[in-house]
């Protein structure tokens, strides 16, 4: 089509608009309705490939598989980088990375001071051991700093959202004592993977693309006066370490892994094999007024713990 004809329709589309639409939506759309115009006239989209690519979206998000896709095709972890890039812009510098959230947090889980067992002892799993501090920017400890944390079992599975596992396995709020420091026991995460034939699945499949996120746990990490962090850390050596499908592995985030197999240690324990070991500190930044809020708001889950 002669580029002048989309430009007068578009035109009379924007022209629609009431004098009381919401100023930043209307922006929003209108971009996004030009975008998409000069899409389908530059690929030439067929009004079948159209249709299939809206019921598509609708079944995604009839399944729930929208916070899927949206990992999957690289934007949650682009939204990461635009704001590491405010913050290098507002001068922070430095501290743990941020990576994403993920759709899989739910709010609400049980708060334990200092230290918890995350695993209900019903999952296979190596036993794995994680500990460390909550640092300010100064390397000072943060005594009573949050660390929430959730991971899948040795499935790949979360709970909550894999109704076969019980309420809040693998999920915990630690408050971490007077030095700063937290700590957990739990079973070893492997990588989850989308539900297989899903929407995203298919679409995945349409790309020559896998599903799969390497072994992870995820981390929000807040202090009184502090940026909240959210992140996760990686196990080393999962195959799909560097080939997450969600693009968010990080350097720093994947702190070497000791085996301990020390009797006492074990027995302190109450386990008869060697357990994998984590040490990893957190570092968080200071509240900073000429910053974008740090804490996302966003629609989440959540049960009364
Ligand atoms: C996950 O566990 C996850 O962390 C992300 C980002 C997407 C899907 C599943
Ligand atoms: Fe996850």
């Amino acid at each position: 089509m002669d580029k002048i004809q989309i430009d007068t329709v578009l035109n009379r589309i924007e022209e629609a608009t009431g004098q009381h639409a919401n100023p930043r939506i209307a922006a929003i759309v209108h971009r996004m309705v030009r975008d998409l115009f000069h899409m389908i006239e530059d690929l030439d989209i067929q009004p079948e490939e159209f249709w299939s690519g809206l019921n598509f979206l609708a079944e995604a998000g009839r399944s729930g598989e929208l916070g899927l896709i949206a990992p999957g095709l690289g934007f949650d972890h682009f939204l990461d980088l635009r704001m590491d890039e405010a913050e290098s812009q507002a001068g922070i510098a430095g501290g743990t990375p941020r990576t994403i959230e993920g759709p899989l947090y739910v709010a609400g889980a049980p708060v334990a001071q200092g230290e918890a067992r995350l695993d209900d002892g019903t999952g296979e799993g190596e036993v794995l051991v994680m500990e460390g501090q909550v640092k300010d920017g100064a390397g000072q400890p943060l005594a009573n700093a949050v660390v929430e944390v959730w991971h899948a079992n040795a499935l790949g599975n979360y709970s909550y959202f894999d109704p076969t596992q019980s309420a809040f396995n693998l999920r915990r709020s630690i408050v971490t004592d007077g030095e700063g420091r937290y700590r957990f026991r739990s079973i070893m995460p492997v990588g989850y993977s989308v539900p297989p034939n899903g929407a995203t699945d298919r679409l995945l499949k349409q790309l020559d693309r896998h599903g799969t996120r390497p072994a992870h746990i995820h981390f929000f990490v807040s202090a009184p006066g502090h940026r909240k962090l959210t992140t996760q850390i990686n196990i080393d050596g999962d195959p799909y370490l560097w080939d997450d499908f969600a693009f968010a592995t990080r350097e720093g985030l994947v702190p070497p892994i000791t085996r301990v197999s020390d009797a006492a240690a074990m027995a302190a324990l109450g386990v008869d094999k060697p357990f994998a070991s984590i040490r990893f500190d957190f570092t968080l930044h200071a509240d900073q007024a000429n910053a974008p809020q740090a804490e996302v708001a966003r629609q989440r889950a959540s049960v009364a713990a």
